[in-house]
């Protein structure tokens, strides 16, 4: 926890192995800071504003020689990134210029800058509402093109300014509602009461409608756990490599060659998967003490999986189809994901797709008009890539799962906590309704208020300093 305080900070705002390093430091003190330790030709300073300037940095006056070569530059408030003086120094990579900067700029009375300090600035000197700062760790965090598509939306405040206007709307209707309670003796032109309840229920559909945006918002940031799964020697391994492009994992016609579980990510239709290769499951009497740990290792990856894709061998003969479905019953119950069966080595199978379905469906005991009920197969072959693109097809239809265009689209997706503060708003909305219905002002200007309270701590208007800690302490040191 820290007060904002008017002091000036700086630290390291670039990560490691990059050919150039930046220092950044804010506050009133950043350009006599850089200029302690920099001697070149000119003075990066109020005279040349965002003007990119070369130069030598130097321990000090006294010091011999030339100094480090680096450029500088310098952007005063409030037309800066933290609305504060700033300072840059772009060093050469690695750690020992930017390390080396850094302590001299702290020598000259600037202290180091806390995780997302340079972004609580910015929000506190209102550069950026909180859902765009939220939207500026999204962007550092994105995982696929869809992520850090939906991140600058966010950081361009797509989201902010819808919740800003749900919230005027309801600071419109509570000052109605107060009105009535100031001026009660007064022939006022009120809005009648039924107009009211209506704007109210209205806003009650945004504010539900943008917290179901959630469900995407989370799948697009945070991605799709996919663990493949199935008996050994399925051809799991070899999906995992078809879909990575690449040989990452070893594949031998020896069944029980995968030991340990084996996670990737890999981006199908702009969402991220991290999809996990598993040991293949059989009964535990065939296995080796190894094989057996490799087998508790995947069905703790098939209960912690959002979806399952279950591996057959089609190639297999006809007499393993029992086992092989026993096998996936049993398997399945311990699923708690979406679960999708897929015959492999369709290159190798003696019986077409749908044969293999009927021998699925006759397994069971099922009249053939029925089939529809099984669980739809995909049918592909790892090894010659048939089928792949109609599995990412289903792959990604499963991810999103009947969510609607608009919300696939993720024009502006909502986070948790956004969510979470929008239902505790319609909660409110509600209640207002019910008292605006009753005749009860007060009650239904209380609920209005508590509403746009609730709303207003999404853009940061109404946070209390405890929100903005958790949400900046997620933040690096130096952004
Ligand atoms: N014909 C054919 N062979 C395949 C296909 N996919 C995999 N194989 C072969 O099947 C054998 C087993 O493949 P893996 O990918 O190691 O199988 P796995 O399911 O990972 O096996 P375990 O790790 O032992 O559980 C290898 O010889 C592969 O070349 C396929 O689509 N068609
Ligand atoms: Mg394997």
């Amino acid at each position: 926890m820290f007060e904002h305080e008017n002091d000036t900070i700086a630290a390291i705002c670039t990560g490691t192995g990059g050919a150039v390093s930046i220092v950044r430091i804010s506050g009133p003190r950043a350009l006599d800071a850089v200029r302690s330790v920099w001697r070149g030709r000119r003075m990066p300073g109020p005279d040349c504003p965002r003007m990119m300037l070369y130069g030598h940095i130097v321990s000090g006056a006294a010091e011999a020689g030339a100094g480090e070569p680096s450029l500088a530059v310098f952007m005063p408030g409030p037309h800066s990134f933290t609305g504060e003086d700033v300072a840059e120094i772009h060093c050469h990579g690695g750690s020992f210029a930017a390390r080396r900067a850094l302590r001299l700029v702290l020598q000259a009375g600037v202290r180091l800058a806390q995780n997302g300090e340079f972004t609580r600035r910015a929000f506190l000197n209102g550069k950026l509402d909180l859902t765009q700062a939220e939207g500026v760790l999204d962007l550092i965090n994105a995982g696929s093109e869809r992520a850090g598509l939906l991140a600058e939306r966010q950081l361009n405040g797509a989201v902010g300014s819808v919740v800003r206007e749900i919230r005027s709307e309801i600071v419109h209707l509570l000052s109605e509602c107060e009105s009535r309670l100031d001026f009660s003796e007064e022939d006022l032109d009120w809005m009648p009461p039924d107009e009211l309840c209506g704007r109210i229920v209205s806003l009650h559909g945004q504010a539900t409608n943008l917290a179901l945006t959630a469900r995407a918002g989370a799948l697009i940031r945070d991605g799709v756990s996919l663990v493949i799964a199935g008996p050994p020697n399925a051809g799991k391994s070899s999906l995992l490599n078809r879909m990575l492009g690449y040989d990452r994992a070893i594949v031998t016609p020896v069944p029980g060659t995968t030991r340990d579980t084996l996670e990737e990510s890999v981006s199908i239709g702009g969402i991220s998967f991290r999809v996990t290769d598993t040991a293949g499951l059989r009964e535990a009497k065939q296995a080796d003490p190894v094989e057996a740990l490799g087998m508790d290792r995947s069905r703790q990856s098939l209960g912690a999986a959002d979806i399952v894709l279950w591996l057959l061998d089609a190639s297999a003969t006809t007499d393993s189809f029992s086992a092989q479905f026993e096998g996936m019953d049993r398997a399945e119950s311990a699923v708690r994901g979406k679960f999708i069966p897929c015959w492999n080595k369709m290159d190798g199978a003696s019986m077409p797709p749908d044969g293999l379905d009927r021998v699925y469906a006759s397994e069971k005991n099922e009249a053939e008009n029925a089939i529809e009920k099984h669980p739809v197969f995909e049918h592909i072959s790892a090894r010659t890539g048939d089928g792949i693109d109609g599995l990412f097809r289903r792959l990604e239809e499963t991810a999103w799962d009947g969510l609607p265009p608009a919300v696939q689209s993720g024009a502006a997706a909502v986070s948790e906590r956004h969510a979470a503060l929008l239902e505790q708003a319609a909660d409110h909305l509600n209640a207002a309704c019910e008292c605006v219905r009753a005749g009860s002002w007060e009650l239904a200007g209380s609920s209005l208020r508590t509403a746009a309270e609730f709303i207003g701590c999404i853009t940061g208007e109404t946070a209390t300093p405890d929100v903005l800690d958790e949400i900046f302490s997620r933040f690096c040191i130096g952004k």
